[in-house]
């Protein structure tokens, strides 16, 4: 089939993105009324969106996890993917990104905004995803578009094109000039624009605008330039050609402008995105998708309610129905049990999904989020892989009841299942179920989930951090555990030789027992009723690096026991740690902050006032004006650490740890751990 109108063929699929609250739930709103695909056009702050429509994106009137929604246009169908502007909620954005044909990036002309878009925008250029500028809120520009562009421009790599500029009247945009077609159009709320005729003022500033787009394009059309050079104005199919291959190729970020909430500028930029946006075939070619193969990607995995498990996907190559079986390049992801159509939560069974649609596919039990799927003998290998950041915040919880034990482990399987950057580990030692997550609201939308949607209410707290402790002195100690009582006695006495040892050495035990004073099988039992008491040292922590050697002893023929000799070993211990001046040991990790550089003197204030020692900075790689800050770092510093963190960079900054070593904690803080520990035994 070939392309109408230089429409490339296939649903397409477009991906809303930009920094937080910058308006791409409200645009998803516009867009789908103003191809009517909903009957009115509802608000966030009414809460009546097609987008946002979870109980806790409502409550908390933020996107905390992805929107898809199908509309047609002009006879031509396109999924919308309204993603989360907060840095918390990334992930949702970050697993779509491969499969989308071209992303709209939905700005303000705000300069704390900046380094979230360029972040964004940086996933889309190393993905070579094309990507317009949507210029939202202009109905609040208190400056000229063009100076907004000088300060989003250091964003993007590439130049930011502008498209049209606003036309003002009595301070307020009540227009604008379409650069490509010349034209001027009078903005009428919920309704089409209106041409006007292009004149005075405006046409002047058209003028210059125009020129100046013509001139970006033409760095890459040497034609276009000596045309310019000449002062021939170019054939306007010729520009338009050019703005094409220039967003499909990534050259250029065209700019368009608008006001999401009263539906300007939303035609303009469905003209754009149906003549210039590629379609699938260059989508599945720019993922090195064969003819012939049925593939699909996994953007998102959803536990509903009444419709069990949902995989949304996008179909890039062949044909996906009811009853194929799908295989992910690990294992089966099982049998397509009802293809759906999305309009947010509200889903519609429709038929098979040909290549370039977004569906949700019921019941593929096995499928995750990112998994590529394929349908032939052989599985097509991952055509994306989207680790997860790892988690830079963590709470413990448990359920309020007991008795929700088990349908907490459930529900948090499906939580993980739908959100992989949280994490779930269960740590051996506290027995606390810890929760990681991506910040604050993170981690709180996904403690109401479980209450809301799963149905398990939930106590959090900060999680253990883990402390240890040891001994600076060596002892000789006796453990004598004698007992009479009617018949049978109890009897067992070692002499215990306890050392401390380098760090990071844990424990050891040897027997230096000589002429059998300690028969050979009860030593066993003498190492186990160590191993029990330095399972909590005389600061109710566990004992590391130590030696402790049993270097004699004495036993009973009838009253001696292996129960015996483990309570001596025990009693010895336990009487002797006392006295090795125990010390606290808390874990020490290697922190790496990624930041802008200007917020790298705040990063190092952060670092000092919690006990970090900077171990080194540099210039990030291949990060224009970021660094990178080194520093060791104390874990119950590092517990909230990405809040200051995250204040002092715009939200951008960043950090991962690594566990290094332990270290000795003395002095008043060592003390207030140790009251605590106390305290809660
Ligand atoms: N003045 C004005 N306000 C707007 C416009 N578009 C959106 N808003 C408002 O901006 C706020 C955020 O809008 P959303 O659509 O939720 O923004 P978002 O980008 O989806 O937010 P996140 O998904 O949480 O990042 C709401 O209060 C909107 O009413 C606009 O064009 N002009
Ligand atoms: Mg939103």
């Amino acid at each position: 089939m070939g392309d109408k109108e230089g429409v490339p063929q296939g649903s397409r699929c477009i991906a809303l993105v930009g920094p937080f609250q910058s308006g791409k739930t409200t645009l998803l709103e516009a867009i789908l009324a103003r191809t009517g695909a909903v009957q009115r056009q509802g608000t966030v702050d009414a809460g009546t969106t097609v987008g946002d429509s979870s109980k806790e994106a409502r409550d908390h009137k933020m996107s905390v996890e992805l929107t898809v929604a199908s509309t047609t246009f002009m006879g031509d169908s396109y999924t919308f993917v309204d993603c989360p502007g907060s840095v918390e909620f990334v992930h949702d954005m970050r697993a779509v990104l491969p499969a989308i044909d071209a992303a709209v990036v939905v700005c303000e002309a705000d300069e704390r905004k900046v380094p979230q878009l360029q972040l964004i925008l940086r996933e889309l250029e190393d993905l070579k995803i094309p990507r317009f500028l949507f210029l939202n809120k202009i109905d609040k520009a208190d400056k000229q578009v063009r100076e907004t562009l000088k300060l989003l421009q250091p964003a993007s790599r590439v130049p930011l094109l502008l498209r049209q500029i606003p036309i003002w009247t009595n301070d307020i945009v009540s227009g604008f000039v379409d650069l490509a077609l010349e034209r001027a159009y009078v903005y009428k709320e919920h309704t089409a624009s209106e041409v006007v005729k292009l004149e005075g003022d405006a046409l002047e500033r058209g003028k210059d605008a125009r020129f100046s787009m013509l001139e970006t394009l033409a760095d890459h059309d040497d034609e276009l330039m000596e045309q310019l050079l000449a002062d021939i104005p170019p054939p306007r199919d010729r520009v338009f050609d050019d703005l094409a291959r220039e967003l499909r190729d990534g050259l250029v970020c065209p700019v368009l402008i608008g006001v999401a909430t009263r539906t300007n500028g939303v035609l303009r930029l469905m003209k754009a995105l149906r003549h210039e946006a590629p379609g699938i075939a260059a989508t599945a070619k720019r993922l090195g998708i064969k003819a012939g193969d049925t593939v699909g990607l996994v953007l998102k995995t959803f536990h509903t309610t009444h419709g069990g498990k949902l995989s949304v996907a996008r179909v890039l190559a062949g044909q996906i129905g009811d009853g194929v079986t799908l295989n992910s390049p690990t294992e089966e992801a099982g049998r397509v049990s009802g293809v759906s159509k999305m309009m947010g939560q509200v889903t519609e069974k429709r038929g098979p999904a040909a290549a370039g649609e977004t569906v949700a596919f019921g019941k593929l039990d096995h499928a995750r989020t990112g998994d590529t799927l394929s349908s032939g003998k052989q599985a097509h290998a991952a055509i994306a892989e989207v680790k997860p950041y790892p988690g830079v915040l963590a709470i413990a919880i448990s359920a309020k009841e007991r008795k929700d034990d088990v349908k907490l482990g459930l529900a948090l399987n499906k939580l993980v299942e739908e959100d992989p950057s949280l994490t779930v580990h269960h740590n051996p030692e506290t027995h606390e179920v810890v929760v990681w997550g991506q910040g604050e609201m993170h981690l709180r939308v996904a403690t109401e989930r479980l209450a809301d949607r799963f149905g398990v209410a939930i106590e959090r707290r900060r999680p253990t951090v883990g402390y240890r402790e040891t001994i600076k002195k060596p002892i000789v100690q006796r453990g004598r555990h004698k007992k009479q009582s009617g018949g049978h006695g109890q009897f067992g006495d070692v002499v215990l030789d306890i050392k401390p040892q380098p760090r990071s050495t844990g424990f050891v035990f040897e027997e230096k027992i000589t002429g059998g004073v300690v028969p050979r099988n009860y030593i066993p039992s003498v190492e186990e009723g160590v191993i029990d008491a330095l399972k909590h040292g005389p600061l109710g922590f566990q004992v590391v690096d130590v030696a402790v050697a049993l270097i004699d002893g004495s036993y009973h023929s009838v009253d001696s026991s292996d129960m015996a000799f483990r309570i001596a070993g025990r009693i010895g211990i336990t009487e002797a740690l006392p006295q090795c001046q125990p010390v606290l040991l808390e874990p020490i990790h290697t922190v790496e902050i990624v930041c802008p550089s200007e917020a790298s003197t705040k990063i190092n204030a952060i670092l000092s006032g919690r006990r970090g020692q900077i171990l080194g900075f540099d210039t990030r790689e291949g990060w224009d004006g970021w660094d990178v800050v080194r520093a060791m770092m104390p874990e119950s510093e590092i517990g909230d650490l990405i809040i200051e963190v995250r204040s002092a960079t715009a939200g951008v900054g960043s950090f991962t740890y690594k566990f290094d070593h332990m270290a000795e904690l003395t002095g008043k803080p060592a003390d207030q751990i140790v009251a605590a520990k106390r305290a809660a035994a």
